[in-house]
Order: C-alpha cells, then sequence, then structure tokens
C-alpha cells in the first residue's frame, strides 16, 4: 500500500515537473463528446440556501433534512413530506449562456444559482472512464453528481473536469452545480473591472469516455528556436514503463514509436527537414495522431517560432509587425458571452476585415473555438490572465488562484500555434508587492513554456516638469519579452491632436506594444472632431495615434481598444453609454464607426 502511494506521488510529481498543474485532459475538443448543452433546469438561490453542506450559521442547520441541500435533487416522497425546492417544477435556461441576458430579473444578480441537468450515458467499454467537462462558468462553481460532491472551481474563464466514473449510474444521473458571479477583493479579478459581470454557465458542458489507459496531456511544438525540430512531451494517466505510443504526422513523413518511461511519460524530439511554417498569410495546420492502445487522438498543429530580437519581433525568423486589435468574449450582436466556432467566426472575421493579423484577448482567457478559430484563419493571439488593475498582492491565495487560471489556460492551448504571447496582467500600478507577485508568474510560466512571448499591459505616466514628454519606465518591463503599455491620449489625456507634440522616453530596447488606445464614440452620431462621443472624434484619435505611434523607433505592434462596444456598469451616460463601453469600432448592431476604416487603412499600407 505505502508503496503504491509513494509511485502515484512520484507520478504526480513527475507530471508536473514537465507539465503546468492542472487535472486538464488535453485535446477534450477532438474526443469524441456527449453534449449537456441546451435546457436546464434552474433555482435562484440569493441566501445561499441550498447548500446545507456548508451553511454553519444557522443553530436548526443541523436538524434539516439532508435531502434539503439541493444538490440532492430530492422530491417529495408522498403529499404528508414537506419539499421546498424541487428542480422539476422549476424554470430553464440555456447552457452555455449567462443567465443575465436570458431574463430581464436576472439582469443584474449576483450570487448563486443552481443548475439542474438529468441524462443518460452508457459506456462503450466497461472499463472506460468517463468526464464531465465545464469550458467555463463565472465565477466560483461546486459540482455534484447523483448527490455526491464532485469537486469545486474558482475562476471565471477557463476549463475544469471531473471524472465521474465511479459515481455514473445506468438510467438517469442527476448533474447539478451552483455557480456564484459575486465579485470578491481577494479573487481574480477583484470587485471592479470595466465588463460586464455575466453569471452562469457561459460555455459548453459535455461528457467524453477515455480508454482506461489514456493520454492526459502532451505538447507538440517547435522547440524555442529550432525551426527543424519538434518537441515531444506526452503524458499517459501511469502506463507502464516500456508501454509505446505512436505518434503520426503523415504530411511531415513523421511516423515513430515512442516509448513510455517509468513515470509514464514521453520526452523528446524530432527533427524535420521541410516545414511549411504556420503564419498568419500561410495557416498551416498538420494533422497529427497519437495512438496509445485503445487510446486514438487526432489534433491539427501549426509549426512556428516566435522570438525577439532588440526591438524586433520575428516570426518563423522574420520581421513582423503586429497588426492587432483588442476583443472581448462579447458578441455584441447576440448580446451575450461569445462561447460559440459561429461566435469565433464573427469576432475573427471582423479582425481579418479589419486587416488584423494578431488579436489582445482581453482581459481574462477567451473559449477554446476562438484559439482554434484563430489557428485556422492565421491570426496571431495575445493570450491573457485575468490579473486586472489593483487586486490583492498581498493574499497568497490570490497569488495562487492566478497562477491557477494561468497553469489552466496554458495547459489549455500550449498546442496553438496562433498563442504567441502570455501576457500576465493589465494596467497594474507599479509597486514592491505587485513585482514580486507578477515576478512569480513569469517564473512559473518560463518554467512550463519557454516557446512563447511573456509580456503584460502596463501603464505610462507623464514627466513632473513637462506635461509632453510620457515616460515609460515600468520596472516589471525587465521581466518580460514585449514591452505592452495601454494610453489614451486625445481621450482621457488631451484632445486628439494633443498627441502632434507628445515626446515618448521608453526606458526599454524592446518591441514596443501599444496594449491599447481609443476612445469613445456612439454608432450614428456625427459632428465635428471636437465634440465627445461623436464618430468623427473618434476617427480624429486613430489618425492622430497612427502619426505619434510612427515615430516611436521601437514601435513593434498595437491592439487598440477595441473591436466592438462591450456591456459595462461603469458606463452609465444616457442617450450615449446607455450601460455600453463605447469604444468599440464596430457598434453592439454590427455598425462600422469611422474609425474602423482609418486603421483598416493603416493596416493596409504597413
Ligand atoms: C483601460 C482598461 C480597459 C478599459 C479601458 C477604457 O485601460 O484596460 O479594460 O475598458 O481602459 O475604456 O477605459
Amino acid at each position: 500500500m505505502k508503496k503504491l502511494t509513494l509511485i502515484v506521488l512520484l507520478q504526480m510529481f513527475a507530471f508536473t515537473a514537465i507539465f503546468a498543474q492542472t487535472d486538464l485532459m488535453q485535446n477534450t475538443y477532438n474526443r469524441e463528446k456527449t453534449t449537456l448543452n441546451g435546457k436546464w433546469k434552474v433555482i435562484i438561490d440569493p441566501y445561499d440556501n441550498g447548500s446545507y453542506s456548508y451553511r454553519l450559521d444557522r443553530f436548526d442547520e443541523m436538524s434539516r433534512s439532508p435531502r434539503s441541500a439541493y444538490y440532492m435533487d430530492a422530491k417529495a416522497k408522498d403529499k404528508t413530506d414537506r419539499m421546498e425546492y424541487d428542480f422539476d417544477t422549476a424554470e430553464t435556461l440555456m447552457v452555455p449562456g449567462s443567465w443575465n441576458m436570458q431574463n430581464d430579473k436576472y439582469y443584474w444578480y449576483e450570487g448563486s444559482m443552481w443548475y439542474r441537468r438529468l441524462f443518460t450515458f452508457n459506456k462503450k467499454a466497461e472499463n472506460n472512464e468517463v468526464f464531465v467537462r465545464f469550458e467555463g462558468a463565472n465565477y466560483k462553481t461546486h459540482v455534484y453528481l447523483n448527490g455526491k460532491k464532485l469537486g469545486q472551481h474558482v475562476g471565471g474563464f477557463t476549463p475544469f473536469e471531473f471524472n465521474i466514473t465511479d459515481l455514473l449510474r445506468e438510467g438517469d444521473n442527476s448533474l447539478v452545480v451552483v455557480v456564484n458571479n459575486m465579485r470578491h477583493r481577494d479573487a481574480v479579478p477583484t470587485v471592479n473591472t470595466d465588463w460586464f459581470n455575466y453569471g452562469g454557465l457561459t460555455r459548453d458542458v459535455f461528457l467524453y469516455e477515455v480508454p482506461q489507459q489514456h493520454i492526459t496531456d502532451y505538447k507538440i511544438q517547435l522547440k524555442k528556436n529550432q525551426p527543424n525540430e519538434i518537441g515531444v512531451k506526452i503524458a499517459t494517466n501511469g502506463m507502464a514503463a516500456g508501454a509505446k505510443v505512436q505518434l503520426n504526422i503523415p504530411e511531415l513523413k513523421i511516423s515513430k514509436e515512442l516509448t513510455v518511461d517509468s513515470n509514464g511519460e514521453i520526452s523528446t524530439s524530432v527533427k524535420v527537414r521541410k516545414i511549411s511554417y504556420w503564419s498568419p498569410s500561410n495557416p498551416k495546420l498538420y494533422d497529427v495522431e497519437l495512438v496509445a492502445g485503445a487510446d486514438h487522438l487526432k489534433d491539427q498543429i501549426g509549426f512556428r517560432t516566435i522570438a525577439v530580437d532588440g526591438s524586433k519581433i520575428l516570426l518563423n525568423g522574420e520581421q513582423i509587425f503586429l497588426k492587432g486589435i483588442s476583443i472581448h468574449e462579447e458578441n455584441p450582436i447576440r448580446g451575450d458571452r461569445a462561447f460559440s466556432e459561429d461566435d469565433a467566426r464573427t469576432m475573427l472575421g471582423w479582425a481579418k476585415e479589419l486587416g488584423c493579423n494578431f488579436v489582445r484577448l482581453a482581459h481574462y482567457p477567451h473559449n477554446e473555438n476562438m484559439l482554434r478559430m484563430a489557428d485556422e484563419m492565421g491570426m496571431m493571439v495575445w493570450e491573457e490572465n485575468p490579473v486586472y488593475w489593483t487586486i490583492a498582492w498581498e493574499n497568497e491565495e490570490t497569488y495562487k488562484n492566478a497562477k491557477n487560471q494561468l497553469a489552466e489556460v496554458m495547459t489549455r492551448d500550449k498546442n496553438r500555434a496562433s498563442v504567441i504571447v502570455w501576457s500576465m496582467a493589465n494596467e497594474t500600478p507599479p509597486g514592491e508587492a505587485r513585482d514580486i507577485f507578477l515576478k512569480k508568474l513569469v517564473a512559473f510560466t518560463k518554467a512550463h513554456d519557454d516557446t512563447r512571448l511573456l509580456s503584460a499591459a502596463m501603464e505610462k505616466h507623464k514627466d513632473k516638469k513637462n506635461k509632453k514628454i510620457m515616460i515609460v519606465d515600468d520596472k516589471f518591463a525587465e521581466h518580460v519579452d514585449l514591452l505592452s503599455f495601454n494610453e489614451y491620449i486625445g481621450w482621457y489625456t488631451g484632445k486628439p491632436t494633443s498627441s502632434e507634440k507628445i515626446i515618448w522616453k521608453i526606458k526599454y530596447d524592446k518591441p514596443v506594444i501599444i496594449s491599447e488606445f481609443g476612445g469613445g464614440a456612439l454608432a450614428g452620431f456625427h459632428g465635428d472632431e471636437t465634440t465627445q462621443w461623436t464618430e468623427e472624434y473618434q476617427a480624429a484619435i486613430y489618425r492622430e495615434q497612427m502619426k505619434m505611434l510612427s515615430k516611436i523607433p521601437q514601435w513593434a505592434g498595437a491592439t487598440p481598444w477595441i473591436l466592438t462596444d462591450f456591456r459595462s456598469p461603469r458606463r452609465p451616460l444616457g442617450g450615449i453609454q446607455d450601460g455600453y463601453n463605447r469604444k468599440g469600432l464596430i457598434s453592439e448592431t454590427g455598425e462600422k464607426k469611422k474609425a474602423f476604416f482609418i486603421l483598416q487603412n493603416f493596416y493596409k499600407n504597413k
């Protein structure tokens, strides 16, 4: 028994040694799935009444029947039996989808919502294992199957999953989930954000089945600065030393039988002479196949290198300018969180039309469809951890939470050629506690992935004596590859034409990415360039910005703020904002504003 525990512990340690520490299965995207999307029964629970097991603040708690906990999904046995909830008679919500957008009475709701879904499942083979996976739920989630707790997850934008093999019943199964979207000072993100706090099961939910012995994780990407060497790391759920895993990339004539080591892992590399490199103009994806016993898994993977040389960014060894745009995970036309392939096509399609080769997926990890679509469409991606504004830098739990969310997105997307940047944070005020926090995140990221660039959206500040001098000297910039910062000259600072006289003092010789600039405009509202909220005012900001930024020698790209108008409770101005941040180049009805064409023209000629 002791020996077994030791082996298990050693295996766990070995697994975390080469992979980020998460329990996420690699590439569930291509596994055979049984969707649990659709109608779920829901019960709103603002007082957390349904959580019998973690309610200790009522003296009579213990005298209540455990059946009264909502996760028991109990029924009154007969007319003498008092039950105060019943999922069968409750209302329904669609999953995926936030509750806010499905019913007016939930628009501003922040609290707990219970969801229940009944399902039947028949395994294909007796020894197979079955998992339930949630692609994202905002913010804190507890999951129960047939009255037993599977576990919980914290963070609104990353996947989580549970092995349900032992709890699965023949016939009806009751999956109950409680999602709570309350904002907290110590959370990631914290209480204040400039986006809408959509709550609930906002992304796909599904079941999938794997053979008892299976591949759990892998990374198949070009090695750092090695255009002719594919690094291969594979982890299994403890396959015996000597077991074989077949790797096939037919188009590259790769067909290798690899041997699992005593940790159940493989770490090797394969030399290739001729690769058609992935890039925006050639989004080539290769079919990759992994076979481990009964486990067959396919993926579509692109190969590219990304590096920095002084102030240049090199994609496959060639200098590239990042023609970008920032995007929130919100399909303005449907008016909810984006989650589907269609949403991804809409959003990235607009970015393409704008002439972009790069998108900043702000301010948190977007759903996997976006990354798969970016791979396919040839769009380079900046992925971001929701460390936003002033979070609780000194709190160890907050750090663990931020690190965990980062680990989850890194695990999910490590095989996506499109992802070239991991961003640690957005607009965080410099200070010792922040620096320690962010440096730990950097160390963690570097330890798990050396094939991508690191950055964070930082800030500039004015020179104390001369207001025309803008200084970028955040010490944290020493620890990242790209010097990215947000600036709102022409909007929060001065007029659009103020940018003419600005002198930039940038302390580092690194590629400069303007991670945000822009201004608000109400689509269809016209006037002269000095009138706030007009399309003309916004267009003038873009025109002047292009002139100013072109003078920065290290300028290597930009992700202006932002592709579309998006919901934000911080934007109440009646008749103009009406609850929307109006800095979009496209309105919530899909109307393109003048600035869209200014940027499009600039990118076309760049
Ligand atoms: C910022 C934030 C972004 C806001 C934007 C704005 O600097 O990074 O989340 O939405 O400004 O519109 O003020």
